[in-house]
């Protein structure tokens, strides 16, 4: 039987799928062994893959609302409409009139990647959104701040790590995120295995800690401060070394100076983590020599998530653990985003652009999705009057999406492209319906650049496209054109896969996109290599450990922690979740992946239970500043006491054409997550320690 090679485009993990078919009949998905990033690994997600193409709820035609519903249109008629409405409102007031949001399937669809920079340059908005500042936004901050280009992030050298903090990541779950590691349960195993340990630090005994060597619970919001005393400790105790980035590395001083009032007893009765325990770890760390401390989503997407992960940074090049084996690395792809559009050299701003309404920080060219709403509900030059929403769905994704929703009424025009009708695309005025998953050519050009391992892969597609439908950059092509009025040129993805081979770093070593075409698997370019030092971006080549802008957010931090936060009105604290087998909104139409019980639920611990007198399997209504949902609950010790938590990403509700997920009838803990919470320092949506009320 045909065997079809490729890589699951699905999340980060970047895992080699091998598809046995008879014509258009897939008789198996498995792991691919040959793969040489996740050598056989895959999880159930994959296998929808073939729901995915088959599913009779995708779009498979333009669509144009009318007074009695979405009628089929013709493709022409739908570009037709779309320029003209753009150019209209455009015209009338102004370009940034026009908003754009890019979802996250952009970033694992190489097409997508390719054409978006020259349709958003087409498009002349400076509104543009992104599920971005809802994400990692912070980890892109600290690359700007500290290494000068926001693609140089690092990840952790997995392989050959002896020590691993996590911190607000549940890898065992999400499969890893900045930071492609399939099948990160074995990878994470093998640490103990060779006597290491792994540490998770969370609010939550996740799936991650189960099979982690200790668990330590944290208070929702506290990081930052138990960084600075991590960091405290290693000043304390002298233990401070650079290792090859000695000669590179300024602001040591005043880091100095800023972690002095911050003792582990200081963090102690902020985190709830006792202060000899922070010492201890510290300088367990220490001691491994190889040892990363990893954090994400839990720490990026809070009140202080840019304080988090520049800390998180500072920790590890201060623990000599930044671009060494065994520690954060940087990545070297094949198709390397510092090459294409290099910072060092150019004057730097004097200070960021800010978002028209709220005046929050700009960065990487994009207003914070947290501010979504009001930039369409308030008057005056630049706020938005029409939507171009690309393979994104805010309603259920950003913060107070009910309020999304709501603004959405006063837009005069919504275009979206996706493979479903969703909480977001129900509203459009003209549906682009998009090609996925088999259907599209595949080079991973944003996650090869956080692989935990250099490849290279390049995937075609596997069947043709399935109805009357157009991939995501030929829709984005045809746009650009039309916009510019000019005509398509009639580029391709592989025309430009090609070239970005050609002008990489292992151009010299033959990796064309003919050779990638011959090795279906995928090709293996070896371990992480110190590289920094060669692709730094800051124009001294000195890493900036301390950056004015983190210095005085300090202030904000000392402010809070001196604030009393008791709220008697809304006592619990809520943080998300990611459950295994679903994809943030849009894999819940797969019935093989929402069959079993209702995942959809809010942990809640004993203790809580008591008081309220409330068992696993009622129903509550839990209440915020912003709205109200009404969800089941499970009783678990799995949570801290004072914290509850409910998974992100479900919500479809009855006017979505996705029959599976509708009848789930779940709800959207988006309806309860407060867009005035920001981190104002990156603009990031605080999306963890939001504070609600239950009621019975
Ligand atoms: N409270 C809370 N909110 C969160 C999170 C959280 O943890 N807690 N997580 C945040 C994170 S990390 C993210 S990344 C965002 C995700 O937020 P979004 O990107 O807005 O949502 P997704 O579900 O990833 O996908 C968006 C849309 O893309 C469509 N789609 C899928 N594949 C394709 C394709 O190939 N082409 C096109 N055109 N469309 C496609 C889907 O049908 C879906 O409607 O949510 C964020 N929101
Ligand atoms: N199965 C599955 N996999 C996915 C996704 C999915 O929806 N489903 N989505 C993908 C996407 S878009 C992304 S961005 C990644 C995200 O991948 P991860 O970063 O691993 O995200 P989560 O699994 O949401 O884990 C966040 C953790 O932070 C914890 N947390 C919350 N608040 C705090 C806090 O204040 N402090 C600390 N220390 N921890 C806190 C939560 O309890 C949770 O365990 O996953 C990707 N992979
Ligand atoms: S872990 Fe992610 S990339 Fe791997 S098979 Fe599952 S969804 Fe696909
Ligand atoms: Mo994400």
């Amino acid at each position: 039987m045909p065997t079809h090679y490729r890589t699951c485009n699905i999340c980060e993990a970047l895992c080699g799928i091998a598809i046995e078919y008879e014509g258009e009949n897939i008789t198996s998905i498995k792991g691919d062994e040959k793969d040489p990033l996740s050598r056989g690994h895959i999880c159930p997600k994959a296998v929808a893959l073939k729901d995915f193409y088959l599913d009779e709820d995708r779009l498979r035609s333009p669509l144009k609302k009318t007074a009695d519903g979405f009628i089929e249109i013709s493709w022409e008629e739908a570009f037709e409409i779309t320029v003209t409405k753009i150019k209209e409102i455009q015209a009338k007031y102004g370009d940034n009139s026009v908003g754009s949001f890019l979802g996250n399937p952009n970033a694992h669809n190489v097409g997508n990647l390719l054409f978006m920079r020259p349709f958003l340059k087409a498009l002349k908005t400076k509104q543009r959104f992104s599920a971005s500042s809802v994400d990692q936004m912070p980890h892109h901050v600290a690359a700007i701040h500290m290494l000068g280009h926001s693609m140089l992030n690092p990840v952790p050298d997995l392989d050959r790590t002896n020590y691993m903090v996590i911190m607000g990541g549940n890898p065992i779950v999400s499969n890893g995120s900045m930071m492609s590691s399939p099948d990160v349960g074995k990878r994470i195993r093998s640490i103990q295995e060779r006597g290491g340990k792994v540490i998770v630090i969370d609010p939550r005994r996740t799936e991650t800690a189960r099979k982690a060597t200790e668990h330590l619970f944290i208070k929702p919001e506290s990081d930052a401060v138990f960084l600075l005393a991590m960091i405290h400790v290693l000043v304390e105790e002298n233990k401070i070394r650079l290792n090859h980035l000695e000669h590179s590395v300024i602001g040591l001083e005043e880091i100095k100076t800023a972690v002095k009032q911050f003792t582990p007893e200081k963090a102690a009765s902020i985190t709830g983590i006792e202060a000899s325990k922070i010492r201890s770890l510290v300088l367990e760390m220490v001691a491994a020599d190889q040892a990363v401390l990893y954090s994400r989503m839990g720490l990026s997407t809070q009140t202080f998530g840019g304080l988090c992960i520049w800390l998180s940074n500072v920790f590890n090049i201060l623990n000599g653990n930044y671009d060494r084996v065994g520690g954060m690395m940087f990545p070297s792809p094949a198709i390397d985003p510092i090459t294409f559009s290099p910072k060092k050299g150019r004057p730097k701003r004097a200070s960021m652009p800010l978002s028209r309404v709220r005046k929050l920080p700009k960065y990487i060219g994009e207003t914070p999705s947290a501010s979504l709403a009001e930039e369409i509900e308030t008057e005056g030059e630049g706020q938005i009057k029409a939507l171009v929403c690309i393979a994104g769905n805010p309603v259920l994704s950003v913060p107070n999406g009910k309020r999304v929703e709501k603004a959405f009424e006063q837009l005069e025009f919504i275009v979206c492209s996706d493979i479903y009708l969703t909480e977001t695309s129900r509203h459009a005025d003209i549906i682009f319906p998009a090609t996925s998953g088999l259907e599209i050519s595949q080079y991973d050009v944003t996650f090869l650049n956080l692989a935990v391992r250099n490849i290279a892969k390049y995937s075609p597609p596997m069947f043709p496209k399935k109805g009357n439908v157009k991939h995501d950059w030929e829709i984005l092509a045809e746009l650009t054109a039309r916009l510019k009025g000019e005509k398509n040129p009639g580029q391709t993805p592989e025309m430009m896969i090609d070239m970005a081979l050609q002008m990489g770093s292992y151009a010299k070593d033959g990796i064309t996109l003919e050779k990638l075409k011959a090795n279906p698997h995928g090709i293996d370019l070896g371990p992480l290599k110190p590289s920094l030092l060669k692709r730094i971006q800051t124009n001294d080549d000195k890493i900036q450990l301390a950056s004015q802008v983190y210095l005085e957010d300090l202030k904000r931090l000392e402010t809070h922690i001196n604030t009393d936060h008791s709220n008697n009105d809304f006592p619990f604290q809520m943080i998300g979740r990611r459950v295994f087998r679903q994809h943030n909104t849009w894999t819940h139409n797969a019935h093989i992946l929402s069959k079993g019980k209702n995942e959809c639920t809010l942990l809640l611990h004993p203790n809580d239970a008591n008081k309220l007198n409330i068992h696993s399997g009622a129903y509550v209504l839990v209440k915020s500043r912003v709205g109200q949902i009404e969800i089941e609950v499970e009783v678990t010790d799995e949570i801290m006491e004072g914290v509850v938590s409910i998974p992100q990403g479900f919500g479809a509700g009855k006017n979505s054409k996705m029959k599976i997920a509708v009848a789930q009838n779940s709800v959207s803990i988006n309806d309860l997550t407060d867009d005035l919470r920001v981190d104002t320092l990156t603009g990031n949506a605080a999306l963890n320690g939001v504070r609600v009320r239950i009621e019975k």
